[in-house]
């Protein structure tokens, strides 16, 4: 096996289950007459051939039992007479509901429009994949999200920026002509989740997306995306005007500029009737914006979305900014320059905020922008490819880190005011509302770099559609699909899923550290480098490790970035005793010797923390080696050997980081841990080849 069917692997099901289930499946009832109509029947024909090795008969009416029927009300009778209540579903939504239809026990999977159909089959599927009891069925879905987006950060040469899954899969060079059949399947897997959302190119966008010859391209894509319910979306280049419209600047307050994207808007849309709307990354690591000409992000967001309102598109902008003039804590910016322009955005825009406020390092508590703005609707940016947390190789299970930032209380408007509450809509009453992922999806065959990466997607489109969901169950569901459902397989796994991203936290960045990673690649440990150019780009900036303490200082004597969260936040943030110890080096400078709750100092628990982050490694390794036989060879084996290429890059990271902290300590190893392997100078002279969307030519690229 290759890993190409993702978790939509409908092997037989091998328990007797597949009996029982056969005979809740003896029937199928459902029209097919739209595109939508026909990919749902076609997949759910696809997933109950193969689970059951059998698929059930067409057929107009219900006449045995175990028959399946579904559709809308609109396009099937039969379920129209059921008068079954599907009022708060919405457009997207379902019911799977095991009922009497005409004498008979069937089952119906019934939604509003087609959309919720399909997503109703592959929740169907998902249950019969994971072998659940069908008899008794009554689910009612309906996403809390409203935009689930992937963000490509593919590059129009088919590179991209930061992904680890081989070449971006939209073959620029053969469309619109050739339609290569693995964007259905993308499509398939994306809407098996719920993700209604694609922006196809890199942030870090080029003006030429947006000429004739690309969007017929895009439109190709739109094509085929159509019937799964994926809209598209681009990242658009600020200055696209002057690149391609041979104007002289791109001043949001000039009528030819505001002209030259409505006209293009226009265009999109006559390509593409529904077009999502623009991503865009202004003024933020040397891309160009409203800024450039004395203009606010707020001035230059609300031209683009005046371009696409008639239209009912949407300007997703996003607050990753912060300049190397504005010699303020980094952590600080978006939210000094965003939170004043609160209430200034036209009511299609969305503000796109990264899960915390530096750059998705392993561990970072949640952006303070996150309640600061209740006018305006915050969109989250999280990330899947796994930029700082070992690219393809490192089984790091991102359900936990997500859940952590959705779960996570702003306060802002008393208890319960939690992230996700903010940006589903519920805490501001917001009818706008989005979550966005950067894909880590590109040409390997297994799509995202190794199996278990396959598992961040499937996680993030999970968690848009509900960001209450638990990681945990998640996890179970994806094993279940992916894998097995032999359950001595199951438990040991998904354990070691959500123990894994704790583990690389501790082994590269424990108690609050952040980005130690190397310049460039964000590969590896360099917290010595001062060969960035610029401060903020250097390690050291982060982690201030000097003779008597490490950390950053965010306190009110400090850089007071603790004052960007609501106050009961900010007060505990503030108070080095109330601080909790995942974050304690990112709000505080502490002294080597510093007694931690455990009654060890700071410099004994930060050894201890590396090690125990090589010792988790270890021990998934060791849970993998007991599980040899349950699957297929080829996937087991490329798992065994990525842990492999694990253990010994924990190791690396904790030798270095210790190392390197020890020079900064002058600190003894505290007795009992194993002293690094190699020198300091061994560390730092390692070189690497190429990483991905590291090329030095590109923007944004350290
Ligand atoms: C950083 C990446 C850079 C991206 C940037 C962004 O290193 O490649 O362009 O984020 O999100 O994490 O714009």
């Amino acid at each position: 096996e290759d890993g190409y069917e993702l978790w939509l692997r409908y092997h037989p099901l091998a328990s007797t289950q597949a009996t029982a289930y056969r005979s809740r499946a003896s029937q199928l009832i459902m029209a097919s007459s739209t595109p939508t109509q026909a990919a749902a029947r076609d997949e759910l024909l696809r997933g109950l051939g193969g689970l059951l090795g059998q698929t059930p008969r067409l057929s107009d009416t219900v006449t045995r039992d175990g028959a399946i029927i579904a559709g809308t009300p609109a396009s099937s009778p039969q379920l129209a007479r059921l008068r079954l209540d599907t009022g708060q579903l919405g457009n997207e939504g379902y019911l799977v509901r095991s009922t009497m239809v005409d004498g008979h026990p069937a089952t119906v999977i019934v939604a509003n429009r087609d959309i919720g159909v399909l997503y109703g089959v592959f929740h169907f599927l998902r249950l019969l994949q994971t072998e659940q009891p069908i008899d008794h069925l009554d689910v009612r879905e309906w996403p809390r999200i409203k935009l689930r987006v992937l963000d490509h950060w593919d590059n129009l040469d088919g590179s991209i920026e930061r992904g680890y899954a081989g070449a971006s899969i939209w073959d620029w060079w053969k469309l619109p002509d050739w339609l290569e059949p693995r964007y259905t399947d993308y499509a398939r897997a994306d809407a098996s989740i719920g993700i209604n959302g694609a922006v196809l190119d890199n942030v870090n966008a080029e003006a030429a997306i947006l000429t004739p010859t690309y969007l017929q391209k895009v439109a190709a894509l739109a094509s085929v995306f159509r019937p799964y319910g994926i809209r598209v979306y681009l990242s658009v280049r600020f200055s696209s005007p002057m690149e391609i419209g041979g104007l002289k600047a791109a001043d949001p307050s000039d009528p030819q500029v505001q002209r030259w994207w409505r006209e293009k808007a226009d265009a999109i849309y006559q390509l593409i009737p529904d077009f999502g709307g623009f991503l865009v990354k202004a003024n933020s690591e040397g891309q160009p914006g409203p800024q450039d000409y004395g203009r606010t992000h707020a001035d230059g967001a609300n031209m683009l979305a005046d371009a696409l309102a008639p239209h009912g598109g949407v300007v997703m902008w996003r607050a990753f900014v912060y300049s190397q003039a504005n010699k303020d804590d980094r952590a600080k910016q978006a939210y000094e320059e965003f939170k004043p322009l609160d209430g200034q955005f036209r009511p299609n825009v969305l503000l796109q905020v990264k899960n915390g406020s530096v750059d998705f390092q392993p561990r970072e508590p949640f952006s303070p922008l996150f309640g600061a703005m209740p006018k305006t609707p915050l969109m989250m940016e999280f990330q899947i490819t796994k930029e700082y947390l070992g690219f393809a190789t490192h089984l790091v299970y991102l359900g936990p880190l997500y859940q952590e930032v959705l779960s996570a209380d702003t306060l802002v408007d008393g208890k319960g005011s939690t992230v996700a509450k903010v940006i589903d809509g519920a805490l501001d009453r917001h009818t706008l509302s989005g979550m966005a992922g950067a894909a880590n999806i590109g040409t390997d065959r297994d799509w995202c770099g190794s199996t278990f990466n396959q598992a961040n997607w499937y996680v993030f489109g999970r968690l848009a559609w509900n960001p209450t969901l638990s990681a945990r169950a998640i996890a179970d569901d994806w094993v279940r699909m992916t894998f097995t459902n032999d359950e001595a397989f199951v438990r040991p796994v998904v354990d070691m899923m959500m123990g894994s991203r704790e583990a690389a936290v501790d082994y590269m960045t424990p108690l609050g550290l952040h980005h130690l990673m190397a310049y460039g690649s964000h590969y590896g440990p360099a917290p010595w480098d001062t060969s960035p150019p610029r401060a903020d780009w250097r390690p050291a900036y982060y982690h201030q490790a000097d003779r008597h303490g490490i950390g950053f200082d965010r306190t009110r004597t400090g850089s007071d970035a603790v004052d960007q969260y609501a106050p009961p936040l900010a007060a505990q943030f503030n108070d080095i005793k109330q601080t909790p110890e995942q974050y304690l080096l990112w709000f505080h400078h502490v002294s080597w010797d510093y007694r931690l709750r455990s009654g060890h100092t700071l410099w004994y628990e930060l050894v201890a923390h590396y090690t125990h982050g090589v010792d988790e490694v270890k021990q998934m390794q060791e849970t993998w080696r007991r599980l040899d036989g349950y699957i297929d060879p080829e996937r087991y084996r490329q798992v065994a050997a990525f842990l492999a290429i694990q253990e010994k890059e924990a190791q690396w990271w904790r030798d270095a980081c210790i190392a390197y902290f020890q020079s900064m300590s002058g600190r003894p190893l505290p007795p009992g841990f194993a002293p690094p392997q190699h020198s300091l100078k061994y560390y730092e002279s390692l070189s690497f080849p190429y990483a991905p969307g590291t090329n030095p030519s590109a923007l944004g690229s350290h």
